[in-house]
């Protein structure tokens, strides 16, 4: 990948990076802005940029800034990210209205998925994906973000799926797409704050170079579309469900006695799941966000080298 689209700006190192063909792994900017309280976010983004390096990738945050898609952020634009009130989440179908009205956009992992590729970067790491909401039989509320993995030849690196959403449907949804479900580590699907989620992963991987191959079969076979690769949480950081699931439950219940829906729903569960467990869910959140760049490095380490 040699000429960046003219929609984006890249920054100078990732573009570097991408025409020498060094790893290079994407992040996304939601969680900065709608996904965790400032100051911690902003600290956190930094902190797993870092690791990122550390572990011998280039990391690329991506968000829309004054309406033009940035691939690459340096640490001032990270902190009006995570602390600036106008920064609107966006979406795929939200990306048009922010470019076009010149505004701040921070991105989900589906419209962070799109940019990620369309400047040739085939990692990207974040915490929690999005899912099927529970009760979606009836609201139709499928996140954008299994949509996008259906289409978008990029890895997310996440920590499963939180049980405030219907991962037993999540799952199903993301087999019909033809999403390959990759556990690395461990048989059980993880639940973001919980190494297990009650399912079994549809498949498992050890190691990152396995990881890496996976990718090039699937898209040597012209397969298109993303690769779901799930990294359950440390044992040391884990909250186990039988605790964080009471939070969750009360949360979604709040949520739903005051009528609160669409893109609004996933920001709102995730500050009250903050509030109510009085920050341990924020410290599993950080905690699983930088394991997961670590993992996501590696796998941009092998996939550039294979
Ligand atoms: N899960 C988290 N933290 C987050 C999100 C999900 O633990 O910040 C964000 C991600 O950006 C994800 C988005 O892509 O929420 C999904 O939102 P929606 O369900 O509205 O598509
Ligand atoms: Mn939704």
């Amino acid at each position: 990948m040699t000429t960046p689209h003219p929609m984006l700006a890249v920054a100078d190192e990732v573009r570097d990076a991408l025409a020498s063909g060094k790893p290079v792994v994407a992040l996304e900017s939601t969680i900065i802005s709608h996904g965790m309280p400032y100051p911690k976010n902003v600290q956190t983004a930094r902190e797993v940029e870092q690791i990122i390096r550390d572990h011998g990738a280039v990391p690329a945050t991506i968000a829309v800034l004054h309406g033009v898609p940035r691939i690459g952020l340096n640490d001032a634009e990270l902190d009006l990210l995570g602390s600036d009130g106008n920064v609107r989440k966006v979406s795929i179908r939200d990306l048009p209205y922010v470019v076009a009205r010149k505004e701040h956009g921070a991105t989900t992992v589906a419209s962070t998925m799109r940019l990620a590729a369309l400047a040739g970067i085939r990692v990207f790491v974040t915490g929690g994906l999005g899912g099927v909401h529970r009760g979606a039989q009836d609201s139709m509320d499928i996140s954008a973000d299994l949509t996008e993995l259906s289409l978008t030849d990029v890895a997310v690196v996440s920590a499963g799926v939180k049980s405030l959403l219907d991962i037993g449907r999540t799952l199903e949804v993301l087999e019909t797409l033809g999403v390959p479900v990759i556990t690395v580590g461990s048989n059980d699907f993880p639940s973001f704050y919980s190494r297990s989620s009650g399912f079994a992963s549809p498949l498992r991987m050890d190691a990152p170079a396995e990881v890496a191959a996976a990718m090039k079969a699937k898209w040597g076979l012209g397969l298109a579309g993303g690769l779901v690769i799930a990294n359950p949480i440390p044992v040391a950081d884990e909250i186990p469900e039988a605790e964080i699931g009471a939070l969750i439950n009360q949360a979604v219940a709040e949520a739903e006695r005051k009528g609160i829906i669409g893109a609004a729903i996933t920001p709102y569960l995730l500050g009250r799941i903050v509030e109510l467990s009085e920050g341990e869910s924020l410290r599993a959140n950080i905690a699983l966000v930088k394991h997961n760049a670590q993992v996501g490095a590696r796998i941009a380490v092998e996939f550039s080298a294979a």
